[in-house]
């Protein structure tokens, strides 16, 4: 993988992981790291040794939020011109898993990074909230509307509204985030779920994310039509004829994602 400054990169089995890592800033998300974050995600969903991704940072801190120290000086003008929302943008074209795996802080722009993942794993000692308003500003990367669409608008805005920090079992309770683990094997047991993902249909995985991000996305008339294509399409899939052969002939299927 590519020479990052911000972030570290590895690989076990067909897992991609990205580690977010500043940590003399609790790693605050300047741009630099949000485009090698960008940048390491986009290479895991091209390669083909990889099924699954996974962002995590520290056992101490996931991340702080948006490095203020870089955006206080900021006006409309010159992130209008910058085009920084392009990059975030790119997040959500990602066709592979996406899992984040949190410890410790997730705050603000690092809270809309774990939002714009398809499935959150944290430790018992993590804690969430969008701080924005104690900044006099508000979420800008999707924070409000992943946030309603997923805990509801009453909450999300009595939340929103405070500033305030949740806890990991907190906002579990409120089917925000996936699972929560002691915080020393967050990292195991996130592994043993993106195990078990990648032997799953490649093409079947990547159709069944498109279909169900279209329900948060869309209206159910879109979201039944895409979801109508999809079928159709895995049935053309050489996986889907391996997947039935298997299951006839009693044995383990071997997927290819093709
Ligand atoms: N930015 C810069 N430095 C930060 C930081 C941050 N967000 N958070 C912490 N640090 C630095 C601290 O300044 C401190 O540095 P030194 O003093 O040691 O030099 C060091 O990290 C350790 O922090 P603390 O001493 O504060 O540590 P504590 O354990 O006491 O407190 C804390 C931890 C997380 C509660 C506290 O650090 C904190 O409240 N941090 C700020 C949280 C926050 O407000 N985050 C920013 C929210 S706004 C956008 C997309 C997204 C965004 C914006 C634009 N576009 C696409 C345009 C997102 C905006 C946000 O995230």
């Amino acid at each position: 993988m590519g020479n990052y400054e911000f972030i570290k990169t590895r690989v076990e089995e067909a897992t991609g992981i990205i580690e977010l890592h500043r940590p003399d800033v609790l790693n605050a998300l300047n741009r630099k790291m949000v485009d090698e974050i960008v940048e390491a995600l986009e290479r895991y969903d091209q390669s083909e040794d990889i099924r699954v991704i996974v962002i995590t940072g520290s056992q101490k801190v996931f991340a702080a939020g948006a490095d203020i120290d870089e955006m206080a000086d900021d006006t409309p003008v010159s992130m209008e011109l910058r085009n920084q929302f392009a990059v975030w943008d790119r997040i959500s074209l990602v066709k592979k898993p996406v899992i984040a795996a949190v410890n410790g802080y997730a705050l603000g722009g690092a809270f809309e990074l774990v939002l714009n993942c398809d499935l959150i794993f944290a430790g018992e000692t993590a804690k969430f909230g969008f701080p924005e308003i104690n900044l006099g500003v508000m979420p800008g990367a999707g924070g409000t509307q992943r946030l309603a669409k997923t805990m509801g608008k009453a909450k999300a805005l009595e939340w929103l509204w405070t500033g305030e920090h949740m806890s990991a079992k907190e906002v579990y309770q409120y089917g925000v985030i996936n699972k929560v683990v002691a915080p020393e094997i967050l990292m195991d047991e996130v592994l043993k779920y993106t195990a078990k993902l990648s032997r799953q249909a490649p093409l079947s995985v990547r159709l069944i994310k498109e279909a169900v991000n279209k329900v948060t996305d869309s209206t159910l008339e879109e979201g039944l039509l895409l979801e109508r294509k999809n079928f159709y399409l895995l049935f053309g899939s050489e996986d889907q004829k391996e997947g039935m052969k298997a299951f006839i002939e009693k044995r383990k299927p071997d997927f290819k994602g093709k």
